[in-house]
């Protein structure tokens, strides 16, 4: 693969200061030499720049630093459909969870078909009315599914970036009232934990291999929020929730992701290194990319 590397050091999502420093921590973990040493070739594009100077200020609505996020993933959008318009395979960095409204964003210039699977604790399907937190990265995939601030729903390009029957959520356990009535309503697709323990990520992701298949997508997007795991392994993040998914059932989904050649971009996001036991969360993050992009034993 020809991969791009784009860093998006944005903390204004959510309430707790560091996760700016992910793509940073992500790449002292040796991303690049990771992926480089698999047989890919690797550009790193740099960072997206991200505007601080009004952090805190709430505009007319009740969503933390609105402007800035918009700002800076209308920027991402832009430099996601470039890289895909070059032909090449887009590795995002974030940031905290609301720069999936960028990336997804900019996917869809070319794919109008795209599937996504959400690997999350979360199910980041909350809106303006129905966020406890007012925290935007609890929202990018309502967002992209066309529903939440019209501002963020029609940013870079006008509605519905993403069907919701495209959409496969895994590893949730710490879903909100009003994400519960969405996902009924849209009939979201959801593997929570229950399913992983009870059938095992084999078969999770058989499934989702096959949903995804049956939905005839042009591309996937794979955006793994590093909260899905287990915080035994990944520590370093904002919203940690125990009894996640753990260190090997997340290689395993990863190697088979990458056996059934359909992912198409990735992004790995809410990595907070000043939350973190030296950097294991970023070295987590670097490890799954091995696996997801290839990396055999033997
Ligand atoms: C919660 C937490 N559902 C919220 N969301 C998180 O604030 O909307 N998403 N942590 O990653
Ligand atoms: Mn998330
Ligand atoms: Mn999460
Ligand atoms: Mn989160």
């Amino acid at each position: 693969l020809n991969i791009s590397i784009i860093g998006v050091p944005l903390d204004l999502g959510q309430s707790r200061r560091g996760v700016d420093m992910g793509p940073s921590a992500i790449r002292y973990a040796g991303a690049v030499e990771r992926i480089e040493a698999i047989g890919h070739q690797v550009i790193d594009e740099g960072d997206i720049r991200v505007d601080m100077s009004s952090r805190g200020q709430h505009g007319d609505s009740n969503l933390k630093n609105l402007d800035e996020v918009i700002q800076a993933n209308t920027d991402l959008a832009k430099k996601v459909a470039e890289v895909v318009e070059r032909g090449r395979f887009p590795l995002v960095l974030g940031g905290d969870h609301s720069i999936a409204i960028g990336t997804l964003a900019g996917l869809a210039d070319k794919y109008k078909n795209l599937g996504v699977i959400w690997y999350d604790a979360h199910a980041d399907l909350n809106t303006a009315e129905t966020s406890p937190s007012g925290n935007i990265h609890g929202m990018p995939l309502a967002v992209s599914i066309g529903l939440g601030h019209e501002s963020l729903v029609n940013l870079y390009r006008d509605g519905q970036k993403v069907k919701p029957e495209n959409v496969v959520i895994i590893g949730a356990r710490s879903v909100d009232p009003g994400e519960r009535e969405l996902i009924k309503e849209k009939g979201i697709k959801v593997f929570t934990m229950h399913e992983i323990d009870r059938d095992g990520m084999t078969t999770v992701i058989e499934n989702v291999i096959a949903y995804l298949r049956s939905r005839d997508v042009d591309g996937v997007h794979l955006s793994l929020d590093l909260d899905g795991l287990d915080p035994i392994y990944a520590p370093g993040v904002g919203t940690p929730v125990p009894g996640g998914i753990n260190y090997r059932e997340s290689h395993l989904a990863m190697e088979m992701l990458e056996d059934c050649g359909m992912i198409t971009s990735v992004e790995f996001v809410e990595v907070n290194p000043t939350l973190d036991v030296k950097n294991k969360t970023g070295d987590v993050a670097v490890r799954l990319m091995g696996s997801l992009f290839g990396e055999k034993l033997l």
